[in-house]
């Protein structure tokens, strides 16, 4: 009879774990539904154009890819500068399902893989809260995670980029090395490495576990709770884990070079002391044992930091990398790398977006972690670390809210249980009740948190009302969840979607329609230059050469086209003739007032320039004499001549006559015609998004346009 009663439940919490699977899939088609499926973005579109390559070329012409058509003239080495995993995945299930038969185009594969995967990131953090508390835990976990803002962010339909899976290898991962701490087996050991090797060959943010695992068994070893379980685990996913993620080339020899990797050696080399440690107890008498502990403890720490310091000095172990550093010193990157600082996802979170990306998890996880901390087993020290660090993270950069939202749904859900499940269980009959604790403050106080006891959770009223109460809150979660995706997250921005004063949606296609008037009206091996953000989308829908992207792995060259779209003419036209430049993209939001243009973008494609020619590209100078950052008549003479501003504002007075407002900045555009000598309009969008130019070539003796011109006019005044 016990045994069927569990059978039932079992079956049951399957059925609610595939439900939780697929509304966690649902969740994310807001944008199929309303768009197409498209992939969004920017840098999925990369990740799309490798993946066909991939496709179509197999898998060891993938990993020597070399790419012409970026970076123009030097090219990428595509292959051995990107994770796999990603399009190596899709290019598996792409196999699987021609092989069964379905022929499935890759593009569906690629825009629906997130989505999929989020199913599977709901059943591994069932796993992982199962561990916590139990499987009602794990259910509401799975639940909250299927749903969560913060995590549907980066999992919809058509964001298909690194974290689509990423998010699941690190539960998944997470989930086999809690087991195998727990268990203390070589097997779970071995999968959590294997698991590890995958999420390295995914994403970069692989460093996250490279640091949270050594962490969580440094933190084991300083409340002396070192064990041989932690021993066997540590040590074989350590070295089979190490071992595995120096097969992804673009990993290489980094774990034993970079310093984001000595924290995992470290604690490496701590275990086997304390496993030596504890085998030489049990050889000698305990004084003897700790004047050996002393001296070697001590010899180690000097002997290990002077190794590092020295090793780090001489340039064996790479210094910290700039990202890193941007963690501790949240100004680093604003001083020191600017091109880092420009992308808007490196930026601190603002408060509000916690709010906004895990409503009621801000304030249910500190309740969870508070329970967990009551108990306090080896593996919720891992999730009281994990949150800490990750909420920390979090702050300092807007895209780790993504790997703080799991450990949120796992706190979040051990909070629920354990306060619903007094309230819920069947047995109505009071217990016996131990006598009311006098003594210390403390004792009573924790006699009020401990939930368990109250007698009024024995009254009908008093649970049917706690219950509807968190009922209430969980099902508001639903609606906020459910509104927030729909609204933030679910436009592919590449089509942007608007409202109509009737309410009707409005959508706005330029992009889309520039790139394909580019694949259709353009030379295949037309050079396009633009600001590197919109590199992936062309390579990938327009198919034509690009000068940069966002892979910004020569700074110097995206420095050269910024220096090319802030200076004047004169200046850029050698630029541009020296790179083959054959058109010019810019993005421009003066008409329809579009946040994301490149004038708004403007000042850091100057300060990047300026890091490389300080002498000719000056900050200031584009700003009015009052310090202002203006469009108008007072614009500084830097700003109105450069080429970026010439080329948005260019025939924009004589569209808009004598109120011409630049919409996005709210500022007047005198209309003083703007003359361009060497570029030709060749493209507009609909809304003026997308401009398009053509460079002029030098005429046959060689001659630039405007010495052309001159020559010209000079001919017609003696004539
Ligand atoms: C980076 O770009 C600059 C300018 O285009 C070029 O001179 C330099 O050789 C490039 N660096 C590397 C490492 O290719
Ligand atoms: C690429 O550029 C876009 C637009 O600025 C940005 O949202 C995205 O995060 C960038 N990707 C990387 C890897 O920097």
């Amino acid at each position: 009879m016990e045994k069927e009663t569990k059978r039932v439940f079992d079956v049951f919490r399957a059925v609610i774990l595939l439900v939780v699977g697929m509304t966690a899939i649902a969740a994310r088609l807001f944008s199929v539904v309303r768009f197409e499926s498209i992939i969004h973005e920017f840098d999925p579109w990369f990740n799309f154009r490798a993946t066909k390559y991939l496709v179509a070329n197999g898998y060891y012409k993938f990993l020597n890819w070399f790419d012409d058509r970026t970076w123009y003239p030097l090219g990428r080495v595509t292959g051995g500068t990107l994770y796999p995993g990603l399009m190596v995945t899709s290019g598996l299930l792409h196999t699987i399902f021609r092989w069964l038969s379905f022929p499935v185009d890759i593009r569906n594969i690629c825009v629906m893989l997130a989505p999929g995967f989020s199913a599977l990131t709901a059943i591994a953090t069932y796993l992982l809260a199962s561990e916590m508390k139990n499987s009602t835990a794990g259910l509401y976990a799975a639940a909250f995670m299927g749903i969560a803002p913060g995590y549907i962010s980066r999992s919809v339909a058509g964001s298909y980029d690194n974290e689509a899976i990423a998010i699941f290898l690190l539960m998944f991962t997470f989930y086999l090395w809690i087991k195998s701490v727990k268990v203390g087996s070589v097997f779970y050991g071995t999968m959590t490495a294997l698991f590890y090797f995958y999420m390295v060959a995914a994403w970069g943010g692989y460093a996250f576990i490279t640091n949270m695992i050594p962490l969580h068994v440094f933190v084991l070893c300083l409340m002396g709770r070192f064990s041989h379980r932690i021993y066997i685990a540590y040590s074989s996913w350590y070295a089979l884990g190490t071992l595995a993620s120096m097969q992804i080339p673009f990993v290489g020899f980094l774990p034993i070079r970079s310093s984001e990797h000595m924290a995992a050696l470290g604690v490496f080399g701590l275990v086997q002391l304390l496993a030596f440690g504890m085998y030489m107890r049990s050889m000698i008498s305990s004084t003897n044992f700790r004047y050996l502990l002393f001296a070697t403890v001590g010899v180690i720490l000097i002997v290990g930091f002077a190794g590092i310091v020295l090793l780090t000095i001489s340039g064996v172990i790479a210094p910290w990398g700039g990202r890193f550093y941007s963690f501790w010193d949240t100004n680093y990157a604003r001083i020191h790398i600017p091109i880092i600082a420009s992308v808007a996802e490196h930026q601190p979170t603002a408060w509000p977006m916690f709010f906004f990306d895990t409503h009621m998890l801000v304030w249910l996880a500190p309740a969870g972690m508070f329970f967990l901390f009551s108990e306090l087993r080896d593996e919720h020290v891992f999730v009281i670390v994990y949150a800490v660090l990750g909420s920390y993270f979090a702050g300092v950069m807007v895209r780790l809210m993504l790997t703080l939202t799991p450990i949120l749904c796992v706190a979040g859900a051990v909070a629920v249980t354990t306060v619903l499940e007094p309230y819920l269980n069947g047995d109505m009959t009071e217990p016996a009740r131990a006598p009311e604790p006098k003594g210390s403050f403390y004792k009573r106080f924790s006699r009020i948190l401990d939930l368990s006891a109250p007698r009024y959770i024995y009254q009908k009223g008093i649970r049917l009302l706690t219950s509807m109460v968190i009922g209430y809150m969980l099902l508001h979660f639903v609606f906020h969840c459910t509104w927030v995706t729909q609204n933030a997250y679910s436009s592919p921005s590449v089509v942007l979607a608007s409202a109509r004063p009737d309410g009707s949606t409005f959508l706005i296609d330029d992009y889309r329609e520039a790139y394909y008037w580019l694949r259709q009206n353009t030379d295949y091996n037309a050079k396009v230059m633009s600001w590197w953000d919109y590199g992936y989308q062309i390579g990938g829908m327009a198919d034509r050469t690009t000068l940069v992207d966002n892979n910004t792995w020569n700074n110097t060259h995206i420095a050269t086209v910024g220096k090319a779209m802030s200076s004047s003419e004169e200046v850029a036209y050698p630029i541009l003739l020296q790179h083959d430049v054959d058109y010019i993209l810019v993005v421009f939001g003066g008409l329809i007032g579009y946040s994301g243009d490149d004038i708004n973008k403007f000042l850091w494609m100057v300060r990047i320039s300026s890091g490389i020619w300080p002498d000719e590209i000056q900050e200031k100078n584009y700003f009015t004499p009052r310090g202002e950052y203006k469009v108008d008549a007072e614009a500084s003479p830097a700003m109105r001549n450069s080429l970026m501003y010439k080329m948005s504002y260019y025939r924009f007075a004589d569209l808009l006559g004598r109120n011409a407002i630049d919409r996005q900045r709210q500022q007047l555009i005198p209309n003083t015609p703007i003359v361009l000598d060497t570029l030709e309009e060749v493209f507009t969008s609909e809304n003026w998004m997308i401009r398009i130019y053509q460079v002029k070539k030098p005429d046959v003796f060689g001659r630039t346009p405007k010495e052309a011109r001159q020559w010209k006019s000079g001919i017609k005044r003696t004539a």
